[in-house]
C-alpha cells in the first residue's frame, strides 16, 4: 500500500468528471464510471488513490523507456529550468540543450540522417515531415509530387495531419480526413487478414500493393511512404519476414522518400537503437517522440537525411512551433539518451530481457484462447480467437472480448491493453526478468479470467470466414 496524501478517490474522480475532457475517450461513460487515478510511479510499477500497484506493462503509453522515478532526468529539467527555461531557435538564436541533443541524435541515428526539426510530440513531427517532403520535391522542381502513401491502421498521430496520415478510419470519420493528397494501402497483418497465403506470400502481395499505388497514381506524383517498422497502436502488427526489403526495393527503385516512424519504436522498443535498424530498412526521415525523453518531457522530431537537409536548406522553411527544441525538454531528452547509453539498455533488451521476454510470451500460444502471440524486443501482442486452428474472429463486434481481457488485466493489477481483440505489452525497457514474470503470470490469469468471462457471457462464437 503506498497511499498518498490527498482527496479521496471518489471525490477526485467527480472533480475529474466535473472539469477535465479526456483523450480518445467516451466522457460520459467514464464519467459514470470514475477514472482510475494515478499517484506516483516508481520503476515498472504505476502506484494508484486506493494505494494498488500495477505493472505497467504499456510504460504509460509506450514511452517511459527508462522506467518511473529517474531522479537524473528532474535534475536536468531543473537544472535548465534555472539556467534557461525557455528562448526559441526561431530568429537565428540557439542554445546548447538544442546544439547538444541534436548532436547526440546525428550521432546514434543510422547513416547520414544527421539533421533535426523538433516538434512538441510524434503527431507534430509527422505534421513537419508532410511540410518537409512536399517542400522537398517542390524545391527540386517537383511540385506536383505531392501524394503521400501510408497504411491502413497505421496511427501516425491526432493532428489533422497525423491523423490523415494514419489509417483508423474512427478517426478519419471525425472531422473530415484525411487531408488532400494522402493515400492508404492494406497493412501486413497476416493473421487477420492473411486468408489462405503463406506469411512469406502475404508479406510480398501487401509490400506490392505500394508499387502498384505508385503506378495507379503515376511515378511523378508520389512524394513518400510513410510507416511503422511495427504498427504499435494498430495491435502490434510484426510483418512477414518478405515485407521490408520489398518495401524498400521499391522506394529505392522509384525514388520515394520513405519515412519510418519511430515514434514507438525508436529509442530501445526493438532490441536496437531504432526500429528501422531491426527491421533493416533505410529510411530517409525518422519520426522520433516518446522514448527520446522517456515521457518525462513532450518532445518529438523528426530526424533527416543530409541530403532531404541540403535541398531544405535552400530556402526559408515556414513551419516551426513555439515549443520547437524546447531547452527543458532537449535537456531531459539528452539526460535520458545518456541514461539508455550508459546503462547498456538497448544491448540488454537485445541479448537478455527481450530473449527472456520472447520466450515467456511465446508460451502464452498454449493458451486456448491466444491464436498469435508475437514479440519483437519489448513490445508484444496477442490475438485473441475462439479458434486457433481456422484463426476465427469472435463474433462480438471487435474489441468486445479484448475489453473484457483488458479489466481483467486491470484487476490482477497487470496494464495490458487491447486493440480490438488483441492484447498488447510495451513495458518500460528496464523490466527485469523477475518482474517479466510477473507480468507473463497475471497476464495468464487475467485471459484465464477472461475466457471464463466470455464464456459466461455467451460470447464464445466465431464469425463466419
Ligand atoms: N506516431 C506513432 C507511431 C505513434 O505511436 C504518434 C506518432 C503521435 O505521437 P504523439 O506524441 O503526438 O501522441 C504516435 C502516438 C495508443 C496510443 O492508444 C498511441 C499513441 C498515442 C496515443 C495513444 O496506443 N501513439
Amino acid at each position: 500500500m503506498n497511499i498518498r496524501n490527498h482527496f479521496p478517490t471518489e471525490e477526485l474522480q467527480k472533480r475529474d468528471a466535473a472539469h477535465h475532457l479526456h483523450p480518445f475517450t467516451a466522457q460520459h461513460d467514464l464519467a459514470n464510471k470514475g477514472s482510475k487515478i494515478i499517484t506516483s510511479a516508481q520503476g515498472v510499477y504505476v502506484y494508484d488513490s486506493n494505494g494498488e500497484q500495477l505493472l505497467d506493462a504499456m510504460a504509460g503509453l509506450w514511452c517511459v523507456n527508462i522506467g518511473y522515478g529517474r531522479e537524473e532526468l528532474a535534475q536536468a529539467a531543473e537544472r535548465q529550468m534555472r539556467e534557461l527555461p525557455y528562448y526559441n531557435t526561431f530568429f537565428q538564436t540557439t542554445h546548447i540543450p538544442a546544439i547538444d541533443l541534436s548532436e547526440k541524435l546525428a550521432k546514434l541515428a543510422p547513416r547520414d540522417l544527421n539533421h533535426v526539426f523538433y516538434a512538441g510530440s510524434g503527431s507534430e513531427a509527422n505534421d513537419t515531415n508532410i511540410r518537409i517532403v512536399r517542400q522537398y520535391w517542390a524545391l527540386l522542381g517537383h511540385a506536383e509530387k505531392n501524394i503521400i502513401i501510408s497504411r491502413k491502421n497505421a496511427y501516425h498521430g491526432s493532428t489533422l495531419g497525423g491523423a490523415s496520415l494514419g489509417g483508423m478510419n474512427a478517426m478519419h470519420q471525425q472531422g473530415g480526413l484525411p487531408i488532400p493528397n494522402v493515400q492508404h494501402i492494406n497493412q501486413p497483418d497476416w493473421w487477420a487478414e492473411g486468408g489462405e497465403l503463406s506469411p512469406e506470400e502475404f508479406g510480398l502481395a501487401r509490400a506490392r500493393e505500394l508499387e502498384e499505388a505508385i503506378v495507379e497514381f503515376g511515378e511523378k506524383r508520389v512524394a513518400a511512404f510513410i510507416a511503422e517498422p511495427v504498427q504499435g497502436a494498430g495491435g502490434v502488427i510484426v510483418a512477414p519476414d518478405t515485407y521490408w526489403p520489398e518495401i524498400q526495393r521499391i522506394c529505392d527503385k522509384y525514388e520515394i522518400i520513405l519515412i519510418a516512424d519511430e515514434v514507438i519504436c525508436g529509442f530501445g522498443r526493438t532490441g536496437n537503437w531504432f526500429g528501422s535498424q531491426t527491421m533493416k530498412i533505410r529510411p530517409d526521415i525518422m519520426t522520433i517522440a516518446k522514448g527520446l525523453s522517456s515521457g518525462y518531457q513532450p518532445i518529438g522530431g523528426s530526424i533527416v537525411s543530409r541530403k532531404i537537409a541540403e535541398v531544405i536548406g535552400k530556402d526559408e522553411f515556414n513551419h516551426g512551433y513555439t515549443y520547437s527544441s524546447h531547452p527543458v525538454a532537449a535537456a531531459v531528452a539528452l539526460a535520458n539518451l545518456n541514461i539508455i547509453e550508459s546503462e547498456g539498455i538497448v544491448e540488454r533488451v537485445r541479448n537478455e530481457t527481450g530473449p527472456y521476454l520472447a520466450k515467456k510470451w511465446a508460451r502464452l500460444n498454449d493458451h486456448p484462447m491466444v491464436g498469435e502471440a508475437k514479440i519483437v524486443g519489448m513490445m508484444g501482442s496477442l490475438a485473441l480467437t475462439p479458434d486457433k486452428a481456422n484463426r476465427s474472429k469472435f463474433l462480438s463486434p471487435s474489441g468486445t472480448v479484448g475489453y473484457i481481457c483488458r479489466e481483467c488485466c486491470f484487476a490482477n493489477n497487470l496494464i495490458m491493453r487491447h486493440v480490438g481483440d488483441r492484447m498488447i505489452i510495451s513495458p518500460p525497457l528496464i523490466i527485469d526478468k523477475e518482474q517479466i514474470d510477473i507480468l507473463i503470470e497475471r497476464a495468464w490469469k487475467s485471459l484465464d479470467e477472461g475466457m471464463s468471462k466470455v464464456k459466461e457471457k455467451g460470447l464464445w462464437e466465431s464469425a463466419p470466414i
